[in-house]
Order: C-alpha cells, then sequence, then structure tokens
C-alpha cells in the first residue's frame, strides 16, 4: 500500500505520520513540493491520496493534477472550504471536514474515497442510457432488493428508466410482505426482454448463479465469493461484506445522495436478514452501515417485516390443528395440513416446545409440493438434526442442529415408496410419526 499526502499544516502532518505508521510506504509532500504530486500519483500503485488545505485555490490546483495524472486514485480531502471548491473534483475526490473526521472513524472516510472512484465509474458508465434494467436473483431477497433501489437512486433515475427486474419472483413470506409495505415494484422479466434495456446492472449475485445471464453486463455489486467465468463492464465484488447493501451505502454516501425513510428501511433490512442480525459474517462497514441507518429506518414498518401478520384463515388452521396434537413419548406432534407460507411452520414448533411436559416438537405441513417438517427439543436429548437424518435423510433434505431441524420431502415420495396417495395426509402423517419415534428410540 502506498499513500501520498499534500499536507499544508504541520499538526495535521503530524498526526497522519503517527496514524499511517506500519501501513505501507507513505510519502509527505509540503506546500514547496506540490510540483511533484503529479510524478507521485501517476504510479499505479498509490491506494490512497490525501491532501489537506484551507486555500481553495491552492486545493484546486492540487485536484486539477489528480483529475489529470491520477484517473484511479481514492482522493480524501481535508479542509473546511469546500463550498469554495469547484464541483467538478466532488464528482472522484471525497470531502471531509476536521470536525467530522474527529468525530468519526478516519478508515471510514478513507473507504470512503475509495468508493468514490467506483461511482465516478459506474455514473459515467450509465449516464445517457435511456433505460436501464437492475436485475436481482430468480428469488430476490431483501438485500437484493435494496441495493437494487439504492443503485436507482445513486444513478439518479426512477422506476420508469431504472426498473428492479428478476426472472422469477419474490416467494419467502417475509420478503413479499416487505416488498408489499415498502410499495417496491419488481419487473419479471425474460431473456427475451432483455434487449430493451441500453444497460444491465446485477446486484447481490453473480451472473454464473442466475439459470439465464444475459450475455452482455454492464456492471455487478456482490458481496459473495468471486466468479471469474463471466464478463462485465464494471465489477465491484466484495466477499468480505456481510451484505450487499452495506456496499451500496456508501455508494449513496460517496453520490452525495439524500436516503429517505423507505430507502433505508429497505436496506437496514437488507443488512439485517443477510447477517443474522449482525451476528455472522460481517466486516466493520456492515456494523457502520447499520449504525447509520438505523435511526433513518422506519422501526413500526420493520417490526412488521419481520413478523408477518397472519390472516384470520391462518389463526383458524392454527386452532385446529393444536386441537388435533398428539403426544406420544413427549413428543408433541401437529400437522398444519396445506399451508400458504412455509413460516409458519418452524414459528408453531418454537411454540410447541413450550407445552407442559414436551422433549420434543415435531411440526408438518404441505407446502407446494413439498411435504415439510420442523423438529425443535429441550436440548439435553438426542440431536434433532441427526434424527431428522436417519428417519427422513434418504426421502428428502433432512438434517439440522442439535435443537432444531428440518426436512423437505416432495410429496410423491410418499407414493413412490409407501403406495399412499398425496392427498391421504392422515395416513401419511401417522406413517411419518412412526418413523420419527422409531429413529428417536433406536439409538438411544
Ligand atoms: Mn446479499
Amino acid at each position: 500500500m502506498k499513500s501520498v499526502f499534500y499536507v499544508e499544516e504541520d499538526f495535521v502532518a503530524s498526526l497522519l505520520k503517527q496514524y499511517f505508521v506500519g501501513s505501507g510506504s507513505t510519502v509527505f509532500l509540503r506546500r514547496s513540493d506540490n510540483g511533484n504530486i503529479g510524478e507521485q500519483i501517476a504510479l499505479d500503485s498509490t491506494d490512497l491520496f490525501f491532501a489537506q488545505s484551507e486555500d481553495p485555490e491552492r486545493l484546486s490546483k492540487v485536484l486539477e493534477t489528480v483529475r489529470q495524472k491520477g484517473r484511479h486514485v481514492p482522493t480524501l480531502v481535508l479542509t473546511s472550504q469546500p463550498d469554495r471548491i469547484p464541483e467538478k473534483y466532488k464528482s472522484f475526490a471525497h470531502f471531509v471536514s476536521m470536525p467530522e473526521l474527529l468525530e468519526s472513524n478516519f478508515r471510514w472516510h478513507v473507504r470512503l474515497a475509495k468508493t468514490m472512484r467506483r461511482v465516478e465509474e459506474v455514473k459515467a458508465h450509465f449516464d445517457g442510457a435511456e433505460s436501464v434494467l437492475i436485475l436481482l436473483q430468480d428469488d430476490p431477497d431483501p438485500d437484493a432488493i435494496a441495493s437494487g433501489l439504492a443503485l436507482r437512486q445513486v444513478l439518479g433515475r426512477n422506476k420508469q428508466t431504472a426498473p428492479l427486474g428478476s426472472f422469477g419472483r419474490v416467494t419467502r413470506p417475509e420478503n413479499i410482505t416487505m416488498v408489499r409495505l415498502l410499495e417496491i415494484e419488481i419487473e419479471k422479466v425474460t431473456k427475451h426482454a432483455l434487449k430493451n434495456f441500453d444497460r444491465i446492472a446485477v446486484v447481490d449475485l453473480q451472473p454464473p448463479h442466475m439459470a439465464n445471464p444475459p450475455e452482455e453486463i454492464d456492471l455487478v455489486i456482490d458481496h459473495h465469493p468471486e466468479q471469474f467465468n463471466y464478463k462485465s463492464h464494471i465489477k465491484d465484488i466484495r466477499p468480505s461484506y456481510g451484505a450487499t447493501s452495506t456496499v451500496l451505502l456508501e455508494y449513496l454516501l460517496c453520490a452525495n445522495s439524500v436516503i429517505g425513510t423507505r430507502l433505508a428501511t429497505a436496506m437496514l433490512y437488507g443488512i439485517k436478514s443477510d447477517t443474522f442480525a449482525l451476528s455472522r459474517e460481517v466486516n466493520e462497514w456492515d456494523v457502520e452501515a447499520f449504525s447509520y441507518l438505523y435511526p433513518l429506518a422506519n422501526q413500526n414498518l420493520m417490526r412488521r417485516i419481520e413478523r408477518p401478520e397472519l390472516p384470520p384463515a391462518a389463526l383458524d388452521a392454527l386452532s385446529l390443528a393444536l386441537k388435533n396434537r398428539r403426544v406420544i413419548d413427549k413428543v408433541a406432534f401437529i400437522h398444519l395440513g396445506r399451508i400458504e407460507r412455509d413460516d409458519l411452520i418452524p414459528q408453531m414448533a418454537d411454540f410447541s416446545l413450550s407445552f407442559e411436559g414436551i422433549e420434543w416438537a415435531f411440526v408438518s405441513g404441505v407446502f407446494e409440493s413439498n411435504y415439510i417438517i420442523s423438529v425443535r427439543n429441550v436440548g439435553y436429548v438426542r440431536a434433532a438434526g441427526r434424527v431428522l437424518k436417519e428417519a427422513f435423510g434418504e426421502m428428502g433434505s433432512a438434517g439440522g442442529h442439535a435443537s432444531m431441524a428440518k426436512a423437505i420431502i416432495p410429496i410423491t415420495e410418499f407414493h413412490h415408496r409407501w403406495e399412499i396417495e398425496p392427498r391421504n395426509v392422515r395416513q401419511i402423517d401417522r406413517k411419518v410419526q412412526q418413523r420419527f419415534l422409531k429413529a428417536l428410540h433406536s439409538a438411544k
């Protein structure tokens, strides 16, 4: 890492010298040698150029040199006079004042200076395009949806000139609620329709993970491990990030974009759901983004997205299922029948574990073409994942942790194996329950 500093004040210079000790090579330039700036930053290996001055004219001259000689060099400017600097320099350099710098994390501003250059490149590439497609996964998730909204705003577009699109549709209940409450439209696109767009951006995934990737792609922003077997005009792949929304928050700040409640709520939910509320695979920027967005988001909406309301029909089905529960050997068996939302099954399993004298909760239901089982236990018994795998591993996917596990069995399996018709649910239930009990007691 090479950093070049143009610093006019001794105090700032000595602070920076102490701060940057041990982080690669540093070159400090004084006012007297500002002629060398071009030479120093023209090298590709410059990772950061830092300029400090209270003189707008001298600072503008320095920035003009950067504009000409250091095309991709991230540039951080410390000054209290940003208003007196021409706008053209603000499209690539990140400005910060002394109070802002002291109050915040210096590394965050260096981070933003780096992202600034990406944003400059992205904006230039998308400028002048009539229509832009922002492509999400085949089953868009909250992080992708929020990132798409944010990118649209970074590009200064609306839903007519930059629609969000997917080859599939949103299917998870919380995600459907998010899209409905935040009034977000996602167009279903076909491969054929791609030619109607001048530019295509892909967010929160990389093209090899799509069933039908477009041939020409202009931009990919993602946080999954980098794939190399595809082409895109611009790539911004950051595998150390917990969410793509975090990357897009940097973009928004660099674009000087106002973040409204709706966007903040979507992005906060995107980060929350991708990182399990910051509990796994996050870096310091996810935490920074989370705390930045938190006060801007609508917490009421957030709660309604996270805990979708149950429609009356679901309540009736739940109460009937509870009434028909069976308890055998400290296992509570509950069958929910055919359901519209697969999240009811794990929720019911959590709830059933609180019944008196129960050590295991076994909740099943039919969702689309699968028979789904969710199991919980009190923790000091056999591992739930292992028992489910033993019982149903060969019929579908089954597994999980010590105290919670899940199995998904295609309904057609019951006919293949046991010759039970899919509509004969009662018979299926009995057989499934027996099989579970057998596996539970087999290796005690
Ligand atoms: Mn994501």
